[in-house]
């Protein structure tokens, strides 16, 4: 790295928060890789005397998230209302670089940081930024940051709580270290001895909730494949299980015939889907833009990194229908005429 090196250039961006308040907010399902990340943002803030609160609109959706937010005790805030956002002066973006879409923030928030590991946005406003694609999880980056500006004791609480998230948040996102880099190998290393390990296998045992296990059954049975892509429509799931949609894709993907495949279903009042893929010539931020485009503000509907990638696009006045299948049938027609723009052999009839 050129010049000062990212952890300082961070501390010196957090400065400007000093004795103000400060939001973290999630993007998205609060996965484990944002809420480590978040944890070690909210660690080094408060060591610097920077008030911080970590907040996210959508739920926490995965078994295993809500499983480690439970058994880790986190604090963290689940806000609906604008309102809710005024009291705060400073924002801070991890492991994504734009603010939650579902919620409109106040305008004298001010963006302050930006840590992640996705592609980064060609238009990007933070007063610090630290993008690194070429890491597998944004808490690779935080544990660094930990390592030069809050380096963990031996007995705090606090620090076995920030280590242990780190760590699960590296483990799912290089799907259990298979696509880990140097760098996140590194920093599982420096957390390691400050993990609590029995707590992290306890999380790691993946639990499933039924309606989970009914909705991928459902996309079983929808599965559309066409050569080497597929794609399936879980139905409707309550936005507690919506991550039955990338779980689907997963597991689909695994099938030996197939090296792409899109998933979605209706999430309350918007189609919600993930792509998957191991192929080499697919590009999912682009296959998404292409297939789906902007909304009116010129935002994609959806995005992605190297393997994968997800969709969400607002039903509008749809969502009114009342006849649940009705809507599932017609978003399925909808998202498979888009698909059919960028998956060639993907046209006649809906099956
Ligand atoms: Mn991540």
């Amino acid at each position: 790295m050129n010049g000062i090196e990212p952890h300082r250039k961070f501390e010196k961006a957090l400065e400007k928060a000093q004795g103000k308040s400060l939001l973290i907010l999630l993007s998205g399902h609060p996965d484990p890789d944002a809420i480590g990340s978040a944890l070690a943002h909210r660690l080094i803030c408060e060591k610097m005397d920077i008030n911080t609160t970590i907040a996210h609109v959508l739920p926490v959706s995965r078994p295993e998230n809500r499983a480690l937010v439970k058994l880790l005790n986190l604090n963290m805030k689940q806000v609906s209302d604008p309102r809710e956002l005024q009291e705060f002066d400073f924002l801070s973006l991890v492991d994504t670089s734009t603010s939650e879409s579902t919620i409109e923030l106040p305008e004298k928030l001010k963006l302050l940081t930006v840590v992640d590991h996705h592609r980064k946005p060609a238009k990007l406003t933070a007063e610090f930024s630290d993008v690194r694609p070429d890491v597998g999880a944004t808490c690779t980056i935080y544990s660094e940051y930990l390592a030069e500006l809050s380096p963990f004791g031996s007995d705090s609480i606090e620090d076995t709580r920030v280590a242990t998230a780190l760590l699960f948040g590296i483990e799912t996102d290089t799907d259990d270290f298979s696509l880990a880099t140097a760098a996140d190998f590194k920093a599982a290393a420096y957390l390691k001895p400050h993990v609590d390990t029995p707590l992290l296998l306890r999380v790691g045992h993946r639990r499933m909730a039924e309606e989970s296990m009914t909705a991928i059954g459902r996309a079983l049975l929808d599965l559309e494949v066409v050569r080497e892509f597929a794609f399936a429509s879980v139905g409707r799931v309550s936005s507690t299980n919506r991550d039955a949609i990338p779980t689907a894709a997963d597991f689909i993907l695994r099938r030996e015939d197939i090296d792409t495949v899109v998933v979605f279903g209706i999430v309350e009042d918007r189609i919600d889907g993930s792509l998957r893929t191991n192929s080499a010539s697919v590009d999912p931020a682009l296959f998404m833009e292409s297939a789906f485009g902007t909304d009116p503000q010129g935002r994609p509907f959806g995005g992605g990194r190297a393997d994968k990638g997800g969709f969400q696009i607002p039903l509008g006045i749809l969502s009114d229908c009342a006849d649940s299948n009705v809507l599932v049938k017609l978003a399925r027609q909808a998202v498979r005429k888009r698909l059919t723009r960028v998956v060639p052999g993907l046209n006649g009839d809906d099956h």
